[in-house]
Parts: structure tokens; sequence; C-alpha cells
């Protein structure tokens, strides 16, 4: 039985998955508790979309392989030192792309139309005190997306049936018909809402900052489906305390799970614990694909979906 290293913490479904085919031992991301003589041997470590794994810990595995992420973000990964290593690096994409992009469009309208604080509003018999305030419509509405990839796109298509009027931001114009804005400052200030769909890492840090914020301005909302990282949080939430940017919904925070303090007091940001794909079909078929990638591995088929050059 081949032996798999466990460095994250992965729904039961692939850990049963896991130990009915493996030997699976576990370790921390530092892996400074793995001693040389268990480490010897090791081909695969399987990691989430969360899981840090450096330089340092890939140095103890001398035999490593294959790096199996569950997750299609892998900006934890140290991928440099991977590849210097000839180790490749498997994701989970597609099977996810359909869970992120309805949780997209839920943060957009439950921040638009403050479905929490409507929900509060009711079950703190506020309303017999008279009725809610208006809220922000989202039909017909302006809307930039920053990175149109797999997500990004099933979120235009999304967006098109409530007649939303698309635009995005990316590293290049790519061959669709929505207006592009190689200047990401200059998309927020033509939009209403602003949604993030890139994945993490140096050169998507704090593309959304204080600049962009302010171009957003007090009657836009942002959403991130992306990465935390992507977004200036200490910006964004004072931005939204001083009523500069309307609202924002928020799947993924830049220290997870803790978000920004300055967010947790205010009412017109919608908060979610990064779970854009956490329904029962998308983890069994994200579960699935990192099996068949590790099976690939251990059978020397092709991978399945290993991350792009
Ligand atoms: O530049 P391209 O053609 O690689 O466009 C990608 C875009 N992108 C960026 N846009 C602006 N500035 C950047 N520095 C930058 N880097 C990448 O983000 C592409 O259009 C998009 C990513 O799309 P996909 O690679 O198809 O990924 P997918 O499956 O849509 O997932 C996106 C991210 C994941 O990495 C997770 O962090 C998260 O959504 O769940």
């Amino acid at each position: 039985m081949y032996t798999v290293l466990k460095v994250a913490r992965l729904p039961d479904m692939l850990s049963e998955g896991l130990h009915a085919r493996y030997e699976v031992l576990e370790c921390s991301e530092s892996g400074s508790e793995l001693d040389a003589s268990k480490a010897r041997g090791i081909r695969a470590l399987v990691a989430n979309g969360e899981s840090r794994v450096r330089a340092d810990l890939i140095g103890r595995l001398p035999d490593l392989q294959v790096i199996v992420v569950f997750g299609v973000g892998y900006d934890g990964i140290d991928v440099a030192a991977a590849r210097a290593r000839g180790i490749v690096v498997t994701h989970t994409p597609d099977v996810l792309t359909d869970d992120v992009a309805d949780f997209a469009i839920t943060l957009m309208l439950g921040t638009a139309r403050r479905i929490a604080k409507a929900d509060q509003f009711v079950r703190s018999g506020q309303w017999q005190q008279g009725p809610f305030g208006f809220t922000r419509k989202v039909s017909g509405a302006r809307l930039g997306i920053v990175g149109l990839g797999r997500i990004g796109m099933a979120i235009a298509r999304r967006a098109a049936a409530f007649d939303m009027r698309i635009s995005y931001h990316g590293r290049r114009p790519l061959a669709v018909d929505y207006p592009y804005y190689a200047s990401l400052t200059e998309l927020a200030a033509a939009v209403d809402f602003l949604v993030i769909a890139v994945g993490g890492g140096e050169s998507t840090r704090h593309l959304v900052d204080a600049k962009v914020l302010a171009a957003l301005g007090s009657e836009g909302i942002l959403i991130n489906v992306g990465r935390g990282s992507v977004v200036d949080e200490a910006a964004l939430a004072s931005a939204l305390a001083q009523g500069r940017l309307l609202g924002a919904g928020l799947d993924v925070f830049e220290d997870e799970p803790r978000p920004h303090p300055g967010l947790l007091a205010l009412d017109n940001v919608l908060l979610a614990p990064h779970m854009a794909s956490a329904t029962w079909d998308t983890r069994r078929a994200m579960s699935d694909l990192t099996l068949a990638n590790l099976a690939a591995h251990f059978s020397g088929a092709a991978y399945p979906t290993p991350i792009p050059d």
C-alpha cells in the first residue's frame, strides 16, 4: 500500500476515500514533526485550497512527486519550489465553477437587497414599528467582473439572465463581446457591482485597493469569491464604515478564519465562511477528482487536472 501525506483538514468523504486506498500519514504544514525516516518514500502529498505548502516542507520530502490540491486555487503552494524538483501539482477546476458562480450571485443579491439585515428586522420585531428601508435594484445594473475565467464566465452567464450590463478586467482582452477594461480603477468607476473572480498569489495581491474602492464609490457594491488577498481588507472596512462604499459581500478573507475586526461590526457587509463550493454534490465531485489525480500518479496514467504551465 502506498503512503500519502495529508497536510490539511479534508471532508470525511475524501478522508475515507484516502484511507480505503492508501496508508495516510498526517502532519502540520511546517512538517517539523516528520522525522526523516518517515518522510522517505512519500511520493504524494494531499492539501486543500487554503493550505500553505512551502519550500521547507517540500525539502523535507526527498521522494515527493506530486502535490494534489483539493480546490481550484493553489496560491498557497510554492509551485516554483515544486517545479524545481519536477514535482507535479494538481487541482480541482471546473467541478466547482457552478457553485462558486451561484454563490457570487447569492452574495450580490443578498448584499444589494440587505437580506441578512431584513431577516434580523423580522425576527427582532422591528417590523412592528414600521417598514424596512428600500434597497438597491440588481436587474439591469452594471456589473464588472475581475477575472473572466471559468468562474467569471459562469457569473457572466447568470448575470445576463438578470439583464445586467457586463464588462470585465483581466490581464488581456478575451474573444468575448463584453467591454474590456485594461485599468481596474476605470472598470470600478464604470460599474455598480464589482465581482472578484481571480485567484490569489503575488500578481493579484491588493489588486482592489483604496483607489479602486474609491472609484467604485458610495453607490458601489464589492463581491469577492476569488481570494481574500486580492482585496485590501483594512481599506475595505474603512470605506464601508465611512459610507464611501455602499456594501460588500465576502466569502473570502485575507486571514481566514479571522475577517478584519472592522468588518464584523458593520451591517452593510454580508459575510460567509469561504463556503462557495461547499455543497454536497460539488464536494463529492472535488473529492473524486482529487482521488483520480492521486490514482493517476500511482498508476502512471496522465493526470486529469494538473495546474496550467
Ligand atoms: O490573465 P488570464 O487570461 O490568466 O486571466 C485570468 C485572471 N487573472 C488575472 N486578472 C487580472 N490580474 C491578474 N493578475 C490575473 N491573474 C489571473 O483570472 C482568468 O481570467 C481568471 C482566473 O480564471 P481561471 O484560471 O479560469 O480560474 P477559475 O476556475 O475561474 O478560478 C478562479 C479563482 C480560483 O483561483 C480560486 O481562488 C477562486 O476563484 O475560487
